[in-house]
């Protein structure tokens, strides 16, 4: 009986995003995507054009430096790391017909590196990355026209990277479009609101590209593991009365609809009553209906907390600059940022997905945003994260228990495995990394790396796959 429910081949590692680490963000050709115009993250609002104060400029300068970080991710025993590829890199409007060569050639030096150290790339074809002439000219997913420009991506991709990348992921956080239209869905957001019927035809533009992207990669990359994305979040009833209990149904329904499309193939009745209740019919052709039959081959997730759901709206509050809203749980404690930590929730929500969709799931966020301190020890500077060994190993103990459940789990990347800018705050004192950043919020730093207490803890839990937990 080995002494760790992690089988082997358990593919662990870290994950991070184009538009937080990279930088660079005009370079080679590239393109302005949403990111280079929201230096407040979703916490504050865009500009018209970038600003000399958004981090996400220069990011951690990953795009000159990312043989030396993969070097150190490599060094923790990494066999999987996910990234995006940003979009504008590759088409720097979105919408011509051929891909920027500088672009592409970028990501295969990343490849190459990678394939240096023996670590599996996790591909994100788009993580809020949309190029901000698709936001401009045609109002991002709510104009069908992206489909087309997305395919045509994903494609390039499929037939470039297809025979070096075996996981792939469509769209991150697929199910954050009605709550961040601009990062998401790159939907312009006038001043009275994007109307609702508007973000629903553009979530399904999102969900017939993906599952379009699915049968092209089939074609194209016949090796290819395609995976869905969502944003996962346990919601609890905050009293046990059956309002509750229903108000957790249909707020778990507003989640869930997405992974059940991507493993179902269709839309699932109580979407299509939630439509009718609100007087909304979507355009939706039998070519759709077809393309949606293309399901996905796992299910993969971002889980940082629970939430609490009453059927009484007053009560309700949320975590700063989370994405989803709720009502904070009182038996539970929360981050500097209200985001409430919940190591159980992430054994619950694996149950739950692999109940209902019976995929193999690949959890492919979770850490911890805190403000940590460069200290001196040894001689050595670092950080000394207790707090994130702590929140990393509870977390990484109930993995192990759904394991036991009979869960099937691919892999687990920790979110942000080196210092990046955050999403939702667009700053870099929000900090996730096993790596420490030289960088400010106010650009300030020298941008040398350093390695902090939790990336010694990492590197043994991944050396003893999951027995020193
Ligand atoms: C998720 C995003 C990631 C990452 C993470 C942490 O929503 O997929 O890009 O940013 O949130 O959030 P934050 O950086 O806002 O702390």
């Amino acid at each position: 009986m080995s002494n760790t429910p992690f089988p082997d081949g358990f593919l662990w590692g870290g994950a991070t995003a184009a538009n937080q680490i990279e930088g660079a963000y005009d370079e080679d050709g590239k393109g302005l995507s949403v990111q280079d115009v929201m230096p407040r993250g979703i916490s504050g609002p865009r500009t018209e054009r970038p600003t000399p104060d958004n981090l996400k400029l220069v990011g951690i300068d990953h795009y000159h430096r990312y043989a030396e970080d993969i070097a150190l991710f490599a060094e923790m025993g990494f066999g999987v790391y996910r990234f995006s590829i940003a979009w504008s890199r590759i088409f720097p409007n979105g919408d011509e017909t051929e891909p920027n060569e500088a672009g592409l050639a970028f990501y295969d030096r990343v490849l190459d590196e990678l394939e240096r150290h023996g670590i599996e790339p996790l591909v994100t074809i788009s993580h809020y990355e949309t190029p901000l002439h698709l936001a401009e000219q045609y109002g991002g997913w709510t104009n069908r026209a992206l489909i087309g420009f997305y395919e045509r991506y994903a494609r390039t991709l499929f037939e470039r990277y297809g025979s070096r990348v075996k996981y792939w992921l469509t769209f991150n956080e697929i199910n954050s479009l009605l709550h961040a239209p601009f990062m998401s869905g790159g939907i312009p957001i006038p001043e009275g609101g994007v109307p609702t019927g508007e973000l629903y035809q553009a979530m399904h533009h999102e969900l017939v590209a993906s599952a379009r992207a699915t049968r092209i990669a089939r074609e194209v990359a016949p090796a290819a593991q395609v995976g869905c994305m969502v944003l996962s979040m346990p919601i609890y009833p905050l009293t046990p009365s059956p309002a509750d209990a229903v108000a957790v149904m249909d707020a778990d329904h507003g989640n869930l609809v997405y992974g059940d499309v991507h493993t179902r193939g269709e839309y699932p009745g109580y979407f299509l009553r939630r439509l009718r209740e609100q007087g909304i019919s979507l355009d939706i052709t039998d070519e759709d209906r077809a393309d949606l039959k293309n399901t996905v081959d796992f299910v993969s997730f971002s889980y940082y907390m629970s939430i609490a759901e009453t059927a009484d709206p007053t009560k309700r509050a949320a975590g700063e600059g989370n994405i989803m809203g709720g009502v904070p749980n009182p038996t539970l404690p929360a981050s500097e940022w209200g985001w409430q930590i919940d190591p159980v929730g992430l054994r619950l929500v694996l149950n739950q997905f692999w109940d209902r969709w019976q995929k193999p799931l690949f959890i492919v966020e979770n850490g911890l945003g805190a403000r940590d301190r460069l200290v001196e020890v040894d001689g050595e500077k670092t950080v000394v994260d207790d707090y994130r060994i702590a929140y990393l190993n509870d977390h990484l103990v109930q993995v192990g228990e759904a394991l036991e459940d009979g869960v099937d789990v691919l892999g687990y990347t920790s979110w942000g495995c080196i210092d990046i800018v955050s999403a939702s705050t667009a700053q870099l004192s929000k900090r996730y990394g096993f790596i420490y950043v030289d960088r400010n919020d106010d650009g300030s730093g020298t941008l040398d790396r350093y390695r902090k207490k939790s990336f010694h803890w990492y590197a043994d839990v991944i050396r003893t796959n999951g027995a020193s937990l």
